[in-house]
């Protein structure tokens, strides 16, 4: 039988987060039903805005740790299909503080939804997985068959990314999507520990110098969210090569390291900030850091055909025209 869109319904978990607003605002617009879940213990009511009163979208204020939230909201919006996972504890510095928690949520949580998914015979199941799975591993880039029960994982945030992701995997029902530095509108600056790119915006808009941890020469492979998002898409078969059933655990990552250093000279020239010797201070290491991080893509383009498609200097732009107005 053809697919027809009106049968496709889509929840997304941690849908007033960074990425999965961005996620569900796609899915809204190429035309499927989504059903949002968050419980706000990160997320934010604002990041909602431009799809709240969709009459194709149904929020749900609940935790995923709830019992049967699945089966629950599938009672109640029968055409659920598809399973983006994407609400977690996301901050490594409180996994630190509360292990336990962290992995009750990121774990324990993941396997329930993906029981529930697998009984309720949905189509697909995809999982925010994290480059912090591959935690101290000095290869790179890193190959998605580097994070092994040996690697030596840096906080209970990447052993429970890294449980639940293999759990995906076993249980052949869907991918887990390894993501790397994410940046784009959205991402809150305000926490100490927040995105780089995020914070470096924030201070160039400020006029406040960047403060650079170490020598800057560190590198991270950052991706743009809607290259995320158009990922999700892909792995959960609504878009790209791969058909369904397709499982497996994948690197989401543009493949380019950049340097703490180039990003800050990208972003003050973007801001039309000269650099100077006062536009950016340079900190002691932050403890704790890793000092590359790079993704081998090869794997997920040859499995859906995704690969990512922002310039980054257009990722940045877009990125310091939200700050801009987020401020105004
Ligand atoms: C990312 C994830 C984190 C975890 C980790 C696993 C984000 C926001 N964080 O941490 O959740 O998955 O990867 O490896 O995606 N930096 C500065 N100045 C600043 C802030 C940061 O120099 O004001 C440097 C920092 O020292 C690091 C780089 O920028 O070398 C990136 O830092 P980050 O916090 O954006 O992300 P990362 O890779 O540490």
């Amino acid at each position: 039988m053809p697919k027809t869109r009106e049968k496709e319904g889509c929840l997304v978990t941690g849908v007033a987060g960074f990425v999965g607003s961005h996620l569900a605002e796609r899915l809204l617009s190429l035309g499927y039903e989504v059903t949002g879940v968050d419980n706000f213990f990160s997320g934010r009511y604002e990041n909602m805005q431009s799809f709240i009163d969709h009459p194709g979208f149904h929020f749900h204020e609940s935790s995923v740790t709830e019992t049967r939230l699945l089966t629950g909201l599938k009672s109640i919006h029968p055409e659920l299909n598809h399973c983006f996972h994407l609400a977690a504890i996301v901050s490594v510095p409180y996994s630190m503080e509360h292990p336990e928690v962290t992995m009750e949520i990121n774990y324990q949580a993941t396997a329930s939804l993906i029981q529930e998914a697998v009984g309720l015979n949905f189509k697909s199941f995809i999982f925010a997985g994290s480059a912090a799975e591959y935690g101290n591993e000095q290869r790179s880039p890193l190959k998605e068959e580097y994070a092994t029960e040996n690697t030596e994982l840096l906080s209970p945030y990447g052993r429970s990314k890294f449980l639940a992701s293999r759990r995906v995997a076993r249980e052949e029902c869907g991918v887990a999507l390894r993501c790397f530095n994410i940046f784009g509108p959205r991402q809150d600056p305000a926490s100490p520990y927040s995105g780089v790119i995020s914070r470096f915006a924030d201070m160039a808009l400020a006029g406040k110098p960047l403060t650079i941890f170490g020598d800057g020469l560190q590198t991270r492979d950052f991706i743009y969210v809607s290259d995320v998002v158009e990922a999700y898409l892909h792995g959960a078969g609504l878009k790209g090569k791969a058909s369904l059933p397709f499982s497996g655990i994948y690197n989401i990552g543009t493949g380019q390291a950049v340097t703490v250093l180039d990003l800050a000279r990208a972003i003050l020239e973007l801001s039309k900030l000269s650099e100077s010797p006062d536009s950016m201070i340079f900190l002691p290491d932050r403890p704790g850091d890793i000092r590359h991080s790079l993704a081998a893509v090869e794997s997920f383009r040859s499995a859906s055909g995704w690969e990512a498609r922002v310039a980054f200097e257009d990722g940045l732009q877009s990125t310091l025209q939200w700050a801009r107005q987020a401020v105004e």
